[in-house]
């Protein structure tokens, strides 16, 4: 009974009210949104699509019950043999027409958004591995593998399966830009609270940004089936303050710094393979 309220609850509740920046129980709609893009994503779903597609299922309902009912066989002894009716045939192909007119102008306006992207403050290189992600910040020369935390190796309030060693941080408020690409097969780099998901692809690099609007910890995971462990490589990124990006960036050079990285990490990498 419980389950059925928190059923009926959500139902009731919008997604951007109740949800925060990772999965949670009984789930239904998006997650948070923590940056433009997202906000325009939920936008479009909460008042284009979800109105158009709930009004055409109840109107599609509504005809289906009133032919049931009106054409039905015992007040019907003698059936019509009406078979066309060009008003109706006209008005049912050009109403959905204009249905998804409607509906493609902020579609494409979004995806507009989406594909431009601003000048980037902060550039972060994704790398996507079996089963890991690798990442470099290329401008500021540092580099560093992101492995998920085992179950047993969490701290308190570290969710299971999305948590990771080494999570990457960004500044609050900056455009982001992400350089998407993989090593091995395909990946996906996604996070849901930036309406930001790019397939990884060997031998390509893809772009997306995202602008996060609110600090805090955002996780994803890998989108794209790419194996046995596929589950298992999350992405944990911190969106904090400048002052806190730029203490983290002075740590990350000393920890993280890279030396000749193409070479070194291609041979790391055959390494690895071979043992
Ligand atoms: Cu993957």
């Amino acid at each position: 009974m419980t389950n059925f309220f928190k059923i009926i609850s959500l139902l009731f509740l919008t997604s951007s009210s109740v949800l925060a920046d990772q999965p949670k129980n009984w789930q239904l709609g998006f997650q948070d949104p923590a940056s433009t893009g997202m906000e325009s994503i939920v936008w479009f779903h909460d008042y284009m699509l979800l109105p158009v597609t709930t009004a055409i299922t109840v109107f599609v309902l509504f005809l289906i019950l009133y032919a049931c009912v009106k054409f039905r066989a015992s007040k019907n002894k003698v059936a019509s043999t009406t078979s066309h009716n060009t008003t109706i045939e006209v008005l049912w192909t050009l109403i959905p027409c204009l249905i998804l007119i409607v509906l493609a102008v902020p579609s494409f306006k979004l995806l507009y958004e989406q594909d431009t992207i601003p000048k980037a403050d902060v550039t972060i290189k994704a790398v996507g591995y079996q089963w890991y992600w690798g990442y470099e910040y290329p401008d500021e020369n540092i580099g560093f593998d992101s492995y998920m935390v085992d179950e047993k190796d969490l701290k308190a309030n570290q969710p299971r399966l999305l948590t990771v060693d080494n999570e990457i941080y960004v500044p609050v408020n900056k455009v982001v830009k992400v350089l998407i690409t993989a090593n091995d097969v395909l990946h996906a780099w996604a996070l849901p609270s930036f309406g930001v998901k790019r397939d990884a692809i060997p031998g390509r690099i893809n772009e997306t940004w995202f602008k996060a609007e609110k600090t805090g910890t955002f996780y994803g995971q890998c989108s794209e089936l790419c194996g046995i462990k596929h589950a298992f490589m999350p992405i944990t990124v911190n969106v904090v303050s400048e002052d806190e990006y730029a203490t983290w960036l002075n740590d990350a050079k000393q920890k993280f710094a890279l030396e000749d990285n193409s070479n070194i990490k291609v041979v790391k990498n055959q390494i690895k393979k071979l043992n």
